[in-house]
């Protein structure tokens, strides 16, 4: 059985490709997902892939993980900067985070450098655009086969 990740993103991200490319990048989040499936299955992970814009169904979502997934992979968007309530939620997973921003949130507005969930992060890329989806799931891979 391949190990199970989420891939968990936040508010807005469902508009990625289609507002703002000069700071997202071209590529959709559908285009995202499917090239994450096909990294994971080089990787023998399963993957699930999940977008909401609502705090509380991703804070449902980091708790349905604790039964259903060895690691979470999370562009929180926004609620990066806001949520306690997300960082509550990733202190009760047992597994390893890793944060993705698509954008380098520190050569941006100063609220964007302060991160809740990088108090629980084990990982966090930034600045390298859609590819940190990719980064991220080669370090789960890494991680899940020598914790
Ligand atoms: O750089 C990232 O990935 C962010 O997590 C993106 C969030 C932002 O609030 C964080 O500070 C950094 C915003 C996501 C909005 O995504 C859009 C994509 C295309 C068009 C409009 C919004």
């Amino acid at each position: 059985m391949p190990d199970r990740v989420f891939a968990l993103n936040g508010p807005n991200l469902n508009l990625l490709g289609q507002r703002q490319p000069e700071i997202y990048g071209a590529a959709t989040l559908a285009d995202v997902e499917r090239e994450c499936a096909a990294l994971c299955g080089e990787l023998g992970l399963a993957l699930e892939f999940r977008q909401s814009n609502h705090e509380g169904v991703l804070v449902d979502w980091v708790q349905e993980a604790r039964g259903a997934a060895k690691a979470i992979v999370i562009n929180p968007g926004a609620f990066t900067h806001t949520s306690v309530a997300l960082l509550d939620a990733l202190n009760a997973f047992d597994g390893p985070v890793i944060e993705v921003h698509i954008s380098n949130v520190h050569k941006r507005e100063d609220f964007r450098r302060h991160s809740y969930v990088s108090l629980r992060a084990d990982g966090v890329i930034a600045g390298c655009g859609t590819d940190g989806y990719g980064l991220a799931l080669r370090r789960v891979a890494n991680l899940l086969a020598r914790p």
